[in-house]
């Protein structure tokens, strides 16, 4: 085995059966490399050596992964976006909001999947959460409130219980990899975000792959060493 990917835990806390779940996947792994796609937080802004005690066991663990010399990369999400800088000094891990990596003989395109939503209010969210006036006002917050202020955006973890994909952004994301594919950068492209777990060949060749919702389908995926995916039960 390569490598494993996970993605969307939308990990809240501490008495959040998601998180202990995430915990023994991760002392259990095998492969020696992990890639999460994105939104493993359900919101995290990072503050420079604050760990969120909330999620203190996710990063005790992807810790002790490094320690057994499992290499880590992490393409942010649009729930945990603004937490790389952080993640990167306490796990010096690679963050990137785009991988291609080649395992296997088969070329990956790896990315948390909100780039395929081109609808206007989406752009117009991303583009406010990611811009100055909201890094100022979770700085003036504090860790404290901006965690506070951060779920309750995000919608809290009843909402995320309630979750539906949209068929839109499914039917979006795939046309993207087929893209990829298309213009020749991907065999397989793999992303999360509209938590619709998807296994799917593509016409000419390649292959999609949508990791889904951790929260419900506990799936992650494995990389095999000649390259096949297979996305397997927690
Ligand atoms: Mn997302």
């Amino acid at each position: 085995m390569l490598a494993a990917l996970i993605s969307d835990v939308h990990l809240v806390g501490l008495n959040d059966p998601t998180q202990d779940a995430l915990v023994a996947l991760l002392d259990g792994l095998d492969t020696p490399e992990l890639v999460i796609l994105g939104d493993l937080f359900h919101f995290w802004w990072g503050f420079p050596g604050v760990i969120d005690a909330e999620l203190t066991p996710t990063i005790a663990a992807l810790h002790r992964l490094q320690r057994r010399g499992v290499r880590l990369r992490f393409v942010p999400g649009n729930h945990d976006f603004a937490v790389g800088e952080t993640l990167r000094s306490l796990l010096s891990l690679e963050v990137s909001s785009r991988l291609e990596l080649t395992w296997g003989g088969r070329r990956f395109v790896l990315v948390h999947g909100d780039e395929a939503d081109t609808s206007r209010g989406y752009a117009l969210t991303r583009w406010l959460l990611r811009g100055p006036i909201f890094a100022a006002l979770m700085w003036a917050l504090g860790p404290v409130r901006a965690r506070r202020l951060g779920l309750w955006l995000a919608g809290g973890s009843r909402a995320l219980a309630a979750h539906q994909p949209k068929p839109w952004l499914v039917a979006a994301q795939r046309a993207w990899a087929e893209a990829e594919v298309r213009a020749g950068r991907a065999d397989v492209v793999v992303m999360g975000h509209s938590h619709q777990l998807e296994q799917t060949r593509l016409d000419g060749g390649g292959e999609y792959i949508n990791l889904g919702d951790f929260t419900h389908d506990r799936r992650f995926l494995v990389v095999q060493d000649d390259g096949r995916c297979e996305l397997r039960a927690v």
